[in-house]
């Protein structure tokens, strides 16, 4: 008998989050687990998709300064948990979801240069003490995590930025995973096939170290 989890996949663009959240859906089916939800950040309620079109927008007369970005994403989260996670998790579902507060630290505090210190009030204001379960973190190469995001479509305007800002968030993230160890960190640079092998493989080591 396995409680319902909430997991998070994150990662930069290109790095595979879309499909490693397809793959962790068809694992947890594998072990009969049916009741699953699959949300993203900033997104997944008509609200939050509102904001996520807002900050994906090129302004031509204006610029996001980076504390009204930070907090955008904070609302965003907000209306997602409070509307959708939290009331899935209290009904039983499985919660997986595409990039949650880490992808803050990363792109806002790493990339954009906010201090930890008030990402981490932000942090604690809003979320307390609701945490992931478990965080799949895809890591991989600035460059080649754009040039896929590329391949893919047109770049927004956080896409846009400098490899330099991919680089500082990077280094957050990596910084992170070593500080938790409900992260676990998967090569994301390798061919597809091997990365979703490898998912596969750690996912159902966490999955038989749950059973309660
Ligand atoms: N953002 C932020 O700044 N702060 C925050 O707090 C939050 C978000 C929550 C939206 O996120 C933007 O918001 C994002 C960060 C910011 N902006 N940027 N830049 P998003 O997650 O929705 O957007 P994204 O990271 O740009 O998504 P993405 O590029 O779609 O990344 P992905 O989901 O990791 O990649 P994918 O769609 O699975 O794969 C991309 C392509 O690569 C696709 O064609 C795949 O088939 C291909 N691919 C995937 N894996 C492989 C492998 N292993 N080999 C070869 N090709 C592959």
């Amino acid at each position: 008998m396995q409680k319902n989890k909430f997991i998070v996949i994150e990662g930069l663009e290109g790095a595979g989050k879309t499909n490693a959240c397809i793959c962790i859906k068809k694992i947890l089916n594998q072990y009969n687990i049916k009741n699953i939800i699959l949300v993203r950040q900033p997104g997944s309620t008509p609200i939050a998709e509102e904001i996520r079109k807002l900050i994906q927008k090129k302004f031509d007369t204006d610029n996001f300064i980076k504390e009204t970005e930070l907090l955008l994403m904070y609302a965003a989260r907000i209306q997602l948990i409070e509307t959708i996670i939290k009331p899935a998790l209290k009904n039983g579902k499985w919660v997986i979801c595409d990039r949650h507060d880490l992808s803050s630290l990363a792109y806002q505090g790493g990339g954009l240069g906010i201090k930890k210190t008030i990402i981490t009030q932000l942090k604690n204001l809003f979320l307390k003490d609701f945490i992931p379960d478990l965080t799949i973190y895809l890591d991989i190469s600035p460059k080649i995590g754009l040039k896929r995001a590329l391949k893919r479509s047109p770049l927004d305007q956080i896409e846009n930025r400098s490899l330099n800002f991919f680089k500082k968030a990077r280094k957050i993230y990596l910084k992170n995973i070593k500080l938790n160890q409900k992260i676990i960190k998967i090569n994301a640079n390798l061919d597809l096939k091997t990365v979703t092998k490898n998912i596969t493989k750690k996912m159902s080591n966490w999955l038989h170290k749950q059973v309660i």
